[in-house]
């Protein structure tokens, strides 16, 4: 047997929604890199415009979309576009994501709902555009991008991790509601990575000392780094192969140890 032939995405398409920078890009450099041909989708025009510059400069030839992912119409005209433009898709990565830190007895209900219907709801309607293609090819892949909130609290973040636990669930129900028609869903949870959502956390001081976020995530994490997204390539490529084929409604945490770890003994 051809071990690494299972792990090839050749011929597929795959969606990676929020794919234009971040954590998607890199999913999506990945997918295409094993093979499957590209679509992402982000908000802005200038976000799609700067992506496609940027796929190309890494030889990927993407498609990008214009679409909000709690915008049901949207999102089904989209993924109809990318049938024709690309073909059914087999391959769905949910990754568009936003965060709102707000301590929770401050934080406006319009806020708390917005956390979750980007995070929680996007995903739902995007899976559920995506899923009646899925059935009629007779397989499918999809990849919820999870959090360490999907296991964890901590202050401000009650929005945010409502929706990335609920996500959990919601890729458990996918798996155990489509499991028999060959679709197989399963959650990426990466822990703590370095990208434009979590800047913030690391913004050098006035006095130029470190954020005391990023020593106390450094702290906690047994790799002693924050993750890149290059780091979840791998588990993007295993995920959306054959060679995850009987692995279904798994979240598989790729953050150099955090949920492994009590934390550094004073
Ligand atoms: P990011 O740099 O802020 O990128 C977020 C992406 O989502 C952007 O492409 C953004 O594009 C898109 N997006 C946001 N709202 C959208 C909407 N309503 N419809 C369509 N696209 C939308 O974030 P990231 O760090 O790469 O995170 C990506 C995912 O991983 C998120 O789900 C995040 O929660 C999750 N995650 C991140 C970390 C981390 O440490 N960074 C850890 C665990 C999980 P536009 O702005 O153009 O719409
Ligand atoms: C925060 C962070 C996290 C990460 C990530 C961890 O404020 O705690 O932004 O929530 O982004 O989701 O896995």
């Amino acid at each position: 047997m051809d071990i690494l032939k299972k792990f090839s995405l050749e011929g597929k398409v795959a969606l990676v929604t929020g794919g234009a920078y971040g954590i998607g890009f890199a999913m999506a450099e990945a997918l295409a890199g094993a093979g499957a041909k590209i679509a992402f989708n982000c908000r802005s025009e200038k976000h799609l415009e700067t992506a496609m510059k940027e796929y190309k400069e890494k030889n990927i030839d993407a498609k990008g979309y214009i679409c909000d992912v709690t915008e049901e119409v949207q999102v089904k005209t989209m993924v109809e576009s990318i049938e024709n433009d690309l073909g059914i898709i087999d391959i769905l990565v949910n990754n568009a994501g936003i965060i709102k830190r707000t301590p929770m007895l401050e934080m406006a209900v319009e806020d708390f709902t917005q956390v979750v219907s980007v995070d929680l709801v996007g995903p739902f309607v995007v899976a559920k555009a995506v899923i009646p293609g899925m059935l009629k090819k007779g397989h499918g892949k999809i990849i919820n991008i999870c959090s360490m909130m999907s296991e964890l609290g901590r202050e401000t973040v009650s929005a945010y991790a409502s929706a990335k636990g609920g996500l959990k669930m919601l890729t458990k129900n996918i798996a155990s509601e489509y499991g028999q028609y060959n679709i197989q869903c399963n959650g990426i949870g990466p822990g703590y990575i370095a990208t434009s959502q979590t800047a913030p956390l690391r913004i050098i001081q006035e006095d130029g000392s470190k954020h005391p976020f990023d020593n106390f995530i450094i702290g906690k994490t047994p790799a002693a780094r924050w993750g890149t997204p290059e780091d979840l390539m791998g588990a993007a490529v295993y995920l959306a192969s054959e060679a995850s084929d009987f692995v279904n409604g798994h979240i598989l945490y790729v953050d150099g140890g955090i949920l492994a770890y009590i934390g550094k003994q004073p």
